[in-house]
């Protein structure tokens, strides 16, 4: 994998580049629309490339290890055959969907022992298992397994954890190492700062995963209020590599987006625009929709006409209002194609505004805009 880093903004340490990877280019800053079970829920691939234009797509080693299983995916030759998506996929480790699906899990130094939240039957995942599956999956990039420490949490908790972190790290590279994939011989390890909100700790992390000397970094652990995840992002980023892409793991709102592009993140994802879409929540340039309140009913404007996909600027707000009213799929189809679409629009335009040296005022006037309710 290569990062070309192509331009730092002159007022903010916002940046632009390329990530090369073995299933084609990824322009950053970018948003990776979620696809947890092997799809980005109520929306097709053709719908992904032609209208939302994603780059990249997310998958969850977790869901895709209980269902549909590495035998299968083995046989389908990986995740990309399998689902008919040939550009890039990014895929977590499983670690963090263990801790937030399942209620039965212990902890160990030797991996995470977890009842499927599909059956009940007991799983185990280690460092190295997390890569063989992601090896099966075939994902361009894939995810270390990781701890996320629970919010709040004791200094004593983070720090234990954080150092089991970084010792399944070691391990995760040294499988990674030994083992090779017919499938997709350029898949990429990234490894995740823990470290929970404690400075000394994040500080700590995020040298150790600069020194591990992965092609990308991540950043983990953020699932706090907003002052701390900005708080937390700049003292990480501040110390990972400039010459490689930093990904921060499960955020999150337009608003998170564009300061965490300030402060150096390249790279983000979050189940939001998806989840509020089924939802009848809708990001829109005007501001934010909920489409099933009664003042859409007879509203015949389309969505958002500032939007290039097809269901933005054709299907009218009175209509998505009575499919969400009569709980049609179509309106989740819908309210999810847009709100993807417009969730990579804003990291294309914030792209083009660092490349003109132009995104902190940029960001000033769009998010007064666009973080409205309506
Ligand atoms: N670790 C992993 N995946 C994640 C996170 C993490 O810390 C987060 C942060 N809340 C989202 N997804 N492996």
């Amino acid at each position: 994998m290569q990062f070309e880093l192509q331009h730092v903004d002159a007022s903010s340490k916002a940046r632009a580049g390329i990530i090369t990877t073995a299933h084609g280019k990824i322009h950053t800053p970018i948003f990776m629309p979620v696809g947890t079970a092997g799809t980005v829920k109520a929306v097709e691939q053709r719908n992904l490339h032609q209208d939302v234009e994603a780059e990249i797509i997310l998958g969850n080693t977790y869901h895709l290890y209980l269902r549909p299983g590495t035998q299968v995916l083995d046989a389908a030759a990986g995740l990309h055959q399998f689902i008919n998506w040939h550009k890039p996929i990014l895929t977590d480790s499983g670690g963090y969907q263990v801790y937030s699906l399942t209620q039965r899990r212990k902890i160990t130094e030797q991996g995470v022992t977890f009842c499927s939240h599909i059956d009940g039957s007991k799983h185990t995942f280690t460092p190295e298992n997390a890569v063989d599956i992601q090896r099966s999956i075939g994902s361009d990039i894939m995810m270390v397994l990781d701890e996320c420490t629970p919010y709040p949490c004791t200094y004593a908790y983070a720090r234990q954890s954080m150092e089991m972190t970084h010792r399944w790290l070691q391990r995760g590279i040294a499988q990674f190492n030994k083992t090779t994939n017919d499938i997709n011989n350029y898949q990429n390890l990234f490894p995740i700062v823990q470290g929970s909100i404690y400075k000394d700790l994040r500080v700590q992390s995020a040298e150790t995963i600069a020194a591990a000397n992965q092609p990308g970094n991540a950043i983990g652990g953020v699932c706090h209020p907003t002052g701390q995840l900005y708080e937390v992002t700049e003292w990480v980023c501040d110390i990972l590599p400039n010459d490689k892409p930093r990904y921060l793991m499960g955020v999150g709102t337009p608003r998170d987006l564009l300061e965490c592009i300030a402060l150096g993140v390249d790279m983000f994802d979050c189940v939001m625009p998806t989840r509020s879409g089924r939802n009848g929540r809708l990001y829109t340039t005007e501001g934010i929709i909920n489409i099933k309140n009664k003042k859409w009913r007879h509203d015949f404007s389309v969505i958002d006409l500032q939007l290039n996909s097809y269901v933005s600027n054709h299907y009218t707000k009175a209509y998505l209002h009575h499919l969400f009213k009569a709980q049609e799929i179509l309106g989740a189809q819908i309210a999810s194609i847009h709100n993807l679409t417009f969730y990579l629009s804003l990291v294309k335009q914030a792209r083009q505004h660092i490349l003109s040296n132009t995104f902190v005022p940029w960001k000033t006037s769009i998010l007064r805009k666009i973080m409205e309710k309506l």
